[in-house]
């Protein structure tokens, strides 16, 4: 493994970490792959998860990682058709609330939420998805001044290109190569935690010249994975170029953006997926992800990652090195 790396859960297979804060401990919110043997696809259907378990620790590079069991399974959720994928969780006056992505009964991409006492749940699905919720990677930034915010969205088989204006197409479209690129999308949530308080809004990402950038831009283009932190005042919005395997990010002033695009934070993992978290800890920063490279390249058999994240005076991620074209050779 790469010095200054550490894989955090070596005995099973967990991926898309999200993490926080809470009560002066690190919490991590991951998703957790299994065999499902479905054949892989496009679609994703091989990451066929059913349950999260919720991993914490008070010392991330050296610490014990306690395993709290499972948190939530698709078998105690009223509407679940299945793949239960990326989730994250926000804490409001003492209440713990997880945002999910699950298919329907009619294979529709819908987010739940799911309420609980403690960080490290159980927690309690709501008998319904939140009203005008689609696709996956729901990620909450709580802005510290009472308003907490939703981002979601991914491309492909978290079935973004399907819709227009928060309205479902009658077939899913990608722009032209041209064209501005989908984005992903954000929703200040209800104060109850349980609704969007609003319609969700584009999130839009622009170039070094002030505009947005295209659906060709591949390289820097929004595919899935959405995150958000704060640094010095800034609103940090990071992502997955998907096909192009890129952790990018994209700095504004406030959660709705315009967002300006930055760089890359991860270069290529072994795996098709890329995936992550940022979070401040004891007065460092991590960034938190996945790669394949345990299960021997099998992208849907993910392990968590995680290594110190840097920033130089002006406030710039430096780039790290997600071994992933190296270590593809070796594996291949
Ligand atoms: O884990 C399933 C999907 O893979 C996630 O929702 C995406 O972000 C990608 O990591």
């Amino acid at each position: 493994m790469e010095k200054g790396m550490r894989y955090l859960v070596p005995g099973d297979y967990m991926a898309d970490p999200a993490v926080h804060v809470f009560n002066n401990r690190l919490y991590i919110y991951p998703s957790h792959d299994r065999e499902s043997g479905i054949a892989e696809n496009d679609n994703g259907d091989h990451f066929d998860m059913k349950d999260y378990h919720v991993f914490s620790t008070d010392d991330v590079m050296h610490g014990e990682i306690t395993d709290h069991g499972v948190a939530l399974d698709t078998k105690d959720i009223p509407w679940a058709g299945r793949q239960l994928w990326d989730c994250d969780v926000a804490c409001k006056d003492g209440k713990y609330y997880l945002y999910f992505p699950l298919k329907d009964k009619t294979d529709i991409f819908r987010i739940g939420v799911a309420v609980g006492d403690s960080p490290e749940g159980p927690f309690i699905p709501q008998p319904d998805p939140i009203k005008g919720s689609y696709s996956i990677d729901p990620a909450i930034l709580n802005d510290e001044d009472g308003n907490y915010y939703l981002y979601f969205g991914g491309l492909w088989g978290g079935q973004l290109q399907r819709y227009r204006n928060n309205k479902a197409l009658e077939c899913a479209a990608f722009p032209k190569d041209n064209e501005p690129a989908i984005p992903s999308r954000v929703a200040k949530l209800s104060p109850d935690m349980l609704e969007f308080a609003e319609e969700p809004r584009p999130v839009i990402i622009l170039d070094e010249n002030g505009k947005i950038i295209n659906s060709g831009d591949n390289q820097r283009r929004f595919f899935e994975a959405s995150w958000m932190h704060k640094y010095k005042g800034k609103y940090y919005f990071s992502y997955s170029t998907g096909d192009t395997h890129r952790l990018c990010y994209a700095i504004g002033d406030n959660p709705y953006g315009p967002f300006t695009y930055q760089g890359v934070i991860l270069t290529p993992v072994v795996g098709w997926t890329t995936h992550h978290a940022i979070a401040e800890y004891k007065g460092k920063w991590y960034l938190f992800h996945h790669d394949s490279a345990p299960s021997g390249g099998k992208t849907w058999l993910r392990s968590l990652k995680v290594c110190e994240l840097k920033y130089d005076a002006d406030g710039h991620i430096i780039t790290i090195d997600g071994g992933g074209e190296l270590k593809k050779l070796l594996i291949s």
